[in-house]
């Protein structure tokens, strides 16, 4: 802290939690942000958007790549590597450099910082530049002085299901029989050679998570063993997992490929199904009663298969312009302003003894509201 100096203009705060992580979010605040941000990273500071470069302290050495995330003029998120070791040398350095450090986890900055955070690990610029408006149209709902209609909050809770996934990334388990060409699928659905794949049944045992994007929002890929019925035990063990994954995923795709049988949905499936038919570039007739169809090997179809997981996930909907309840927190929080104001018409605002109470501890404005 500064102690008797005077306010530093340039002011740095760890906003994620102390010790090893990831990821380390790391707010800036300053009116000579922009100007002073070149001497130690070498990307931009873009209001609303996103830039990446790295960082180097005052001898010119790298520290680390990093993502900073324009708040505004004069702020920014700066995401790096979570080691403690990285995030201590960064904040020393600027230090150094006259920054004022404040306490970790205080952000002076008008919005909340769990909506920074969900901002700071967004799957892509788009989605965090969105994150970010959320974090300010939040601090503007907040602050309103006319309280929200009962209608209002209910168009609010609406949004929960198009945002949800920031908070919950959902999970999409990849389902089928050996070779119904699951893992090539999740290749070319990650753009990456992740999972072994072979022209030989049995190829993927174990249970393979990895991180995706839909409709600019965060989700879950599963893939595992093929579903049949084996004296392996290593097998089995990988065919009881996929089940399990599967009988807790968001979504399941049900793979049916061109060359070969399919599966009937297993019994533990009781959520939500796309029936997809596999290796539509193969010869023959497509099989009976899939959604779509698709080829990994060629690409054919793989729009169309991200647009009805959107769908499936999200309702189609886009990520909306208008304050969405991101967190489970905030939800729970509109929902019970909406049940305490009962009585209330649904064209009326809401009482301002109620507005007033609200939110119950879901911002960190310094000032107040
Ligand atoms: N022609 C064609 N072949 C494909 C396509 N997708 C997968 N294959 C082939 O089908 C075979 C099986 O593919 P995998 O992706 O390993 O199948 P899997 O469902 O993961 O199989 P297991 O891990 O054994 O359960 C491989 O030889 C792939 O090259 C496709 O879209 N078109
Ligand atoms: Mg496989």
């Amino acid at each position: 802290m500064s102690g008797s100096r005077p306010a530093a203009p340039l002011r740095v705060s760890l906003l994620s939690p102390p010790g090893r992580g990831a990821l380390a979010v790391l707010s800036l605040r300053g009116s000579d942000l922009a100007a002073s941000m070149p001497e130690f990273f070498d990307g931009r500071l873009i209001p609303g958007g996103a830039s990446h470069g790295r960082l180097r302290d005052r001898t010119g050495e790298i520290l680390d790549d990093g993502l900073c995330l324009g708040v505004a003029s004069d702020e920014a998120l700066l995401t790096l590597h979570g080691s403690p070791l990285i995030v201590d040398r960064v904040l020393a350095d600027l230090e150094a450099r006259g920054w004022t450090r404040d306490a970790a986890g205080v952000s002076p900055l008008a919005v909340d910082r769990e909506l920074l955070l969900l901002a700071a690990r967004a799957p892509s610029a788009r989605s965090g530049s969105h994150l970010l408006a959320q974090a300010r149209a939040w601090d503007a709902f907040l602050a309103r002085s006319t309280p929200p209609t009962r209608e209002e909050l209910v168009s609010i809770l609406g949004r929960r299901r198009a945002v949800s996934a920031f908070e919950r990334p959902p999970t999409i388990a990849l389902l089928g029989a050996p070779n119904a060409g699951k893992s090539t699928l999740l290749n070319r659905l990650l753009g990456a050679e992740r999972v072994v794949t072979s022209e030989r049944p049995g190829t993927t045992r174990d249970r393979i998570e990895a991180p995706g994007v839909v409709a600019d929002r965060p989700v879950r890929w599963v893939d595992g063993a093929g579903i049949r019925r084996s004296g392996d035990v290593l097998e089995a063990e990988g065919v009881r997992r996929m089940l399990t994954a599967a009988a807790s995923a968001d979504l399941v795709l049900l793979l049916v490929p061109r060359d070969g049988a399919g599966i009937s949905l297993p019994a533990e499936c009781t959520g939500p199904v796309l029936r997809v038919g596999t290796k539509a570039d193969l010869p023959g007739s497509p099989p009976e009663a899939v959604d779509l169809q698709v080829s990994a090997r060629e690409g054919e179809g793989l729009a169309a298969l991200r647009g009805a997981v959107a769908t499936a996930l999200f309702g189609g909907e886009d990520l909306p312009e208008e304050v969405a309840p991101l967190t489970a927190a905030r939800a729970e929080a509109l929902q019970g302003l909406l049940e305490a104001s009962g009585a209330t018409p649904s064209t009326e605002c809401i009482p301002v003894s109620l507005w007033a109470a609200f939110p119950p501890a879901l911002t960190q404005t310094p000032e107040g509201r």
